[in-house]
């Protein structure tokens, strides 16, 4: 049978025709920002002659867009076009005070829906495969950015959510879906609850499409012993400010590269502290401009996430091999640094130490305790079932305070507690990092 939609391009432009494409598209933007009558780009753009910018190598000339620009234009300061032919909104709760609002047109919904379309082709997921959208709908732009995708592929796509565990596994054994998508900690959840019901083995599910927190490669092997099989963690990352998720997907034959669809969304990589740009290959914020949004396009925004751009970008190759960006997995946010005692550390350092070690499953937590005159560190790690005896516990918490301080060369605390007596998250963002300023604890 036909397809009923067009294929979906996973591979993108050589580089020369990107290159041309991504400047044309770059210059309109800047030309309709700046001659607009939107107040704050008209400001942002007062001292940029647009006709100035023609090509890719004139975006370092543009001023960045940070959050701060999101909240102080809240609610909607930031929307181009008449909101009158706006047709969507979304938002994100920030950390503080009032959420980010992000607005669509149309053309925007169809964009992101070809965008999501492409990371889930990308990743493997077919016309007859029935999508299971574990991210949460509404305000989040995770269920709904999916399932469009899902539908523009031609899946059938079950807007199940988050939360809800065993209505979940039943959907999935009975509907037989071949494809999830959901945070790694949830898609974590389902494997675990699969396994204790016994039921793990009756579901046949291959790939799973996780993002909207940061995971490393360690999780990653935690997820595939957790489905065991064929199942393929796969990661999806995007933004609500950019356009949701679908900014970036790896591949199944590429893992550890994210692909960014960069016809839409142009990626540059900055010092965090400067801001400014670094060359390929080196670590730094993650930049990106939408080339083609219209309600709330994005000049230079400053994610605030740290990667780096990888090498064999671009075409290196014949006909068959992609062309996207490819930058490396995220490796935290540069507001997530901790800076122990005068030295800075990521969580993701702690949880790479954490999950190379065989007696750890997927969960911990990191607290920050604020109380005294020196910042102290607390971790608590969940131990696999076979790890789970009092005697392993002791000596596992002994031997993973070693081993950060080996590795990271800081002190912590560290508590090793019994499979299943820490927290999951069902619904929405894991939290992973706590802070502790008085006398209740976070974890208990
Ligand atoms: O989390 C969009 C999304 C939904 C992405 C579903 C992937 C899947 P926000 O709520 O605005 O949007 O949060 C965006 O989450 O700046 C990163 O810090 C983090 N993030 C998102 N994807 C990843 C990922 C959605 N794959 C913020 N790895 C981003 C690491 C991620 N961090």
């Amino acid at each position: 049978m036909p397809l009923p939609f067009d294929p979906v391009d996973t591979i993108g432009l050589p580089a020369e025709q990107k290159r041309s494409l991504q400047g044309e598209r770059l210059s309109a933007l800047v030309d309709r920002l700046a001659t607009g009558d939107n107040a704050f780009w008209s400001e942002r753009l007062a001292d940029i002659a647009p006709a100035s910018i023609t090509s890719v190598d004139d975006l370092t000339r543009l001023p960045f867009t940070v959050k701060q620009d999101l909240r102080d234009q809240y609610p909607l300061g930031m929307v181009t076009i008449p909101v009158e032919a706006t047709t969507r909104l979304h938002a994100s709760s920030g950390t503080s005070g009032k959420p980010t609002i992000v607005v669509y047109t149309p053309a925007d919904l169809a964009i992101w829906a070809e965008v999501n379309a492409r990371a889930l082709a990308l990743a493997g997921t077919r016309s007859d495969d029935i999508l299971h959208n574990g991210y949460g709908y509404g305000l989040f732009t995770g269920g709904l950015g999916l399932h469009y995708g899902g539908e523009r592929l031609g899946c059938t796509v079950v807007p199940v959510s988050g939360g809800n565990t065993a209505l979940q596994l039943q959907l999935l054994e009975d509907l037989g879906s071949r494809v999830l998508s959901a945070t790694p900690s949830f898609c974590l959840v389902l494997a675990e609850r699969a396994h204790a019901l016994g039921i793990r083995d009756r579901l046949g599910v291959e790939i799973g499409i996780l993002g909207a927190e940061p995971w490393s490669e360690g999780m990653r092997e935690r997820i595939h012993e957790a489905w065991g099989g064929n199942f393929t963690a796969l990661d999806i990352y995007g933004l609500s400010e950019i356009i949701g998720p679908g900014v970036a997907m790896e591949a199944p034959d590429d893992l550890g590269a994210l692909n960014v669809f960069d016809d839409h969304f142009l990626p540059e990589i900055v010092d965090p502290a400067t801001g400014q740009p670094l060359p390929d290959g080196e670590f730094g914020e993650l930049v990106i401009t939408t080339l083609t949004k219209e309600a709330m396009p994005m000049l230079r925004y400053r994610t605030g996430d740290i990667t780096r751009i990888l090498p064999d970008t671009g075409d290196t190759a014949g006909p068959g091999t992609r062309h996207w960006t490819r930058m490396a997995r995220l490796t935290g946010r540069a507001d997530d640094m901790l800076i122990i005692r005068g030295i800075n550390v990521y969580p993701r350092e702690i949880e790479a130490v954490l999950m190379d070690d065989p007696d750890v499953g997927a969960n911990y937590a990191i607290v920050v305790d604020r109380r005294g005159p020196m910042v102290e560190l607390r971790v608590r790690a969940e131990a696999t079932t076979a790890a789970s005896s009092a005697t392993n516990l002791v000596a596992g918490a002994e031997r993973l305070a070693r081993m950060i301080t080996e590795r990271i060369r800081i002190r912590a605390d560290v508590e090793m507690v019994p499979e299943g007596s820490m927290p999951r998250t069902e619904v929405g963002k894991v939290k992973r990092v706590f802070e502790q300023v008085d006398d209740t604890d976070p974890l208990e």
